[in-house]
């Protein structure tokens, strides 16, 4: 988890990509692990950077939920 930081109850991470196309095929591909754990991300994305929050918002904060959606990410990687 060394790669996420703590913060105000989420976990946080940005990713830098080549360009807006990779970015955007990241995000499809979390979004799909997203939607199969029904645990979705706050999330930005500008050309290549993506930054992306993770809080469970039933919990008003970080559970294991998160931590296994960030794993679930870094897996992509
Ligand atoms: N995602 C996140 N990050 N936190 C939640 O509490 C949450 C969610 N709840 N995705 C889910 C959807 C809930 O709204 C549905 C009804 O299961």
């Amino acid at each position: 988890m060394s790669d996420w930081t703590e913060r105000d109850g989420g976990l946080e991470r940005d990713f830098a990509f080549k360009d807006f196309i990779e970015a955007w095929g990241f995000m499809s591909r979390v979004a799909l692990l997203a939607e199969k754990a029904d645990h979705h991300p706050e999330w930005s994305n500008v050309y290549n950077k993506v930054s992306i929050r993770l809080t469970t918002h039933d919990a008003g904060g970080l559970t294991d939920k998160d931590r296994a959606l960030a794993a679930a990410i870094d897996a992509l990687l």
